[in-house]
């Protein structure tokens, strides 16, 4: 479950984000993001109860809250600026250097699929077909080692033959799979083909239907 600072949390969510087939709830987001808005959510998200993994997931410098359990760094692979490939990045470790605890930072190997999206255009991320992602897969697995890699399209629904690509030329690169699960069709067509998926925007735009896709996934 990813929740963004920049919108208000419905009440649903705290149910939400206690059920068993939840395994961590991230905190990040493309736009509005600050350090107060991301701070306010992480206490809130603890005091509503939820004791499961929290993470940040970075996207703005100054936005960067200790406490959580981990920070997720997104490096986004296919991005056509590359400040978010690297150079966000050496601004980062230069200011928090002697801050960081390494032990708790999760590099995500990105890959932004809808270009249409906030962070698609943010990054100016270019067009990616199955053949890109396996490469930029092996590229993330087999050459830099990072450990997992997100298939993002956020806002809308992706390419199952995409993610049905990767999935088969990966060896043991965690895949996770984001954007536009709005139903129990689409999360269960989705979820056998990776190892984590993220909702988001269902849990703002339909509370009620977010519960009902948590409630009807068996995992
Ligand atoms: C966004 O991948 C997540 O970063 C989830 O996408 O908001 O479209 O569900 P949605």
């Amino acid at each position: 479950m990813k929740l963004d600072p920049d919108k208000c949390l419905p009440e649903e969510a705290f149910w939400i984000i206690n059920q068993r087939n939840v395994d961590a709830v991230v905190v990040g987001g493309t736009l509005g993001v600050n350090y107060d808005n991301t701070e306010a959510l992480i206490r809130l998200v603890r005091r509503g109860g939820f004791n499961g993994p929290l993470v940040q997931e970075i996207s703005v410098e100054d936005a960067v809250v200790p406490g959580v359990d981990a920070h997720f760094i997104p490096v986004v692979l296919n991005a056509g600026d590359k400040k978010w490939l690297v150079d966000a990045h050496l601004g980062a470790i230069k200011r928090y250097r002697d801050l960081i605890r390494w032990d708790r930072v999760l590099t995500e190997g990105y890959l932004v699929c809808n270009r249409d999206s906030a962070v698609g255009r943010l990054t100016r991320s270019s067009r990616v077909n199955p053949e890109d992602a396996v490469a930029y897969t092996l590229l993330a697995e087999e050459v830099y080692r990072i450990p997992l890699i997100y298939i993002e399209y956020s806002g809308v629904f992706g390419d199952l033959d995409l993610v049905a690509a990767v999935s088969g030329a990966r060896k043991n690169i965690h895949l996770v799979y984001g954007g536009g699960i709005k139903t129990p069709a689409q999360l269960n067509a989705v979820a056998p083909l990776v190892d984590t998926v993220v909702i988001g925007n269902i849990v703002y735009e339909n509370p009620g239907q977010a519960r009902e896709l948590v409630e009807c996934f068996k995992g």
